[in-house]
């Protein structure tokens, strides 16, 4: 064929961390704190749940409803209604997804045209940047930034939005702001008055607000998710991405949602119509199972979501001390499944030349992979290209892992740093 097989929109979009480093890891049979994914069980709840469904007769096999399981739909309308402080309608403000992925396409798909700006607030997950692009339109960044330049961060909580600078990126062409809290990579949590300076810049600019908080019960310390929905004046023109596979720790359950007024979602519904349609029933069957369960147990110490930060505190802990150990300075996260670290006290001979050209985080992560057995993740991959620059010396850990992974890794490192 010698006219141009692809379309313009795949242009720039086909490298993708997640494809390169998950495969990396799969080849080397690595200690993997790459990808956020849990390598321990879902609770036995969720687990039970999802094996009744598929044994239970005939239905769980078949379609359900495309916009969302009725049991699913009517769970989490009730279980958010008390949360956000507005009434959910069920049918109306929820659209259930493949994972949170496919809510942030469906969301940027559907509101997001041709010649629109989106700002997206930096580290940011990083499929928004391709997302914002194949829908037409112009990802616009602005940083968080450590309180004071050039001191020791320590914390995710040092990391700041400047108003101003949030203002300042502000055009007629700005259509929507994009925050992630608690958030990937950096486990920053949103205090409320932060949430409050962006909320009145939406209001004051009639921009929408994509708030991905798929991790949002994982927070530590005392550190508190906050929805910016809730705030006054936001439920109208917030869209709120979930993931039940984050929620549960069951990832490839592949179970998402969007939460927001229905004025909003009946487009992200006209996307998902006209692609996915419709998500497997049995596994949004065992994700309303473990709503209702949540919603019976909140507040009490059997609530998951209760165990599973206090679960994670320790793990986080865990790999902090380690890492301080050997040299490399954590920045402590208030919230998710990830910590950073900056790796600048560490020198590596990288021999591997076909890597010459690729960042410096890149290629540390690689050497890491290959000559180590330890996978992580770079965090330049999580900046915009302008930006990127400036973080080449973090990578990212995951420590939502068994004590034993935690364990052998702390071993790698260990071992590395007595023979540096
Ligand atoms: N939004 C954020 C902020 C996420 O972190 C994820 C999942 N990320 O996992 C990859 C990694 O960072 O190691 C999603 C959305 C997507 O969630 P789901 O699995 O529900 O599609």
């Amino acid at each position: 064929m010698s006219r141009r097989v692809h379309a313009r929109r795949v242009e720039g979009v086909d490298k993708n961390i997640w494809v390169e480093f998950t495969q990396l890891a799969a080849d080397y049979k690595v200690v993997n704190l790459g990808q956020g994914f849990p390598d321990f069980s879902p609770p036995k709840f969720v687990q039970d749940a999802f094996c009744e469904a598929v044994s239970g007769g005939c239905q769980m096999h078949q379609y359900t409803r495309g916009f969302g399981h009725p049991a699913l739909v009517k769970i989490l309308a009730k279980f958010y209604s008390r949360i956000v402080g507005h009434e959910i309608e069920p049918f109306e403000d929820i659209l259930v997804t493949v994972g949170a992925y496919q809510a942030l396409f469906c969301t940027f798909q559907a509101l997001v045209d041709e010649g629109d700006e989106v700002i997206i607030v930096e580290p940011f997950f990083d499929c928004y940047q391709p997302m914002v692009k194949m829908a037409g339109g112009k990802a616009v960044y602005v940083p968080l930034r450590p309180r004071a330049e050039g001191s020791n961060v320590l914390s995710s909580g040092d990391w700041v939005l400047s108003a101003e600078e949030l203002a300042s990126k502000i055009t007629p062409h700005t259509k929507a702001i994009v925050i992630n809290t608690p958030n990937n990579p950096l486990g920053k949590v949103y205090k409320t008055e932060e949430l409050q300076m962006i909320a009145d810049l939406c209001i004051k600019h009639d921009l929408l607000c994509i708030s991905d908080e798929v991790y949002e019960w994982l927070t530590y310390d005392g550190a508190k998710h906050v929805k910016i929905a809730s705030l006054p004046g936001m439920w109208e023109r917030t869209i709120t991405i979930g993931s039940g596979g984050k929620t549960f720790s069951a990832t490839g359950l592949k179970v998402g949602w969007a939460i927001g007024s229905g004025h909003i979602i009946k487009h992200l519904k006209t996307i998902h119509q006209n692609s996915v349609y419709h998500c497997a029933t049995a596994a949004q069957e065992a994700v309303a199972h473990g709503f209702q369960r949540e919603y019976e147990q909140f507040g009490s110490p059997e609530s998951y979501f209760q165990q599973l930060p206090e679960k994670l505190q320790d793990k986080r802990k865990k790999l902090a001390s380690c890492l301080e150990s050997v040299g490399l300075q954590p920045i402590m996260p208030e919230g998710g499944y990830f910590m950073m670290a900056d790796i600048s006290s560490v020198t590596v001979d990288f021999s591997d030349p076909s890597t010459k050209d690729e960042p410096y985080d890149f290629r540390f992560v690689k050497w890491l992979i290959k000559e180590k057995g330890l996978a992580t993740i770079p965090v330049s991959a999580f900046f915009s290209p302008e930006h990127s620059k400036d973080f080449e010396k973090y990578i990212r850990f995951c420590f939502v892992k068994e004590d034993s992974t935690l364990n052998a890794a702390e071993d790698i490192l260990r071992k590395w740093s007595t023979r540096k």
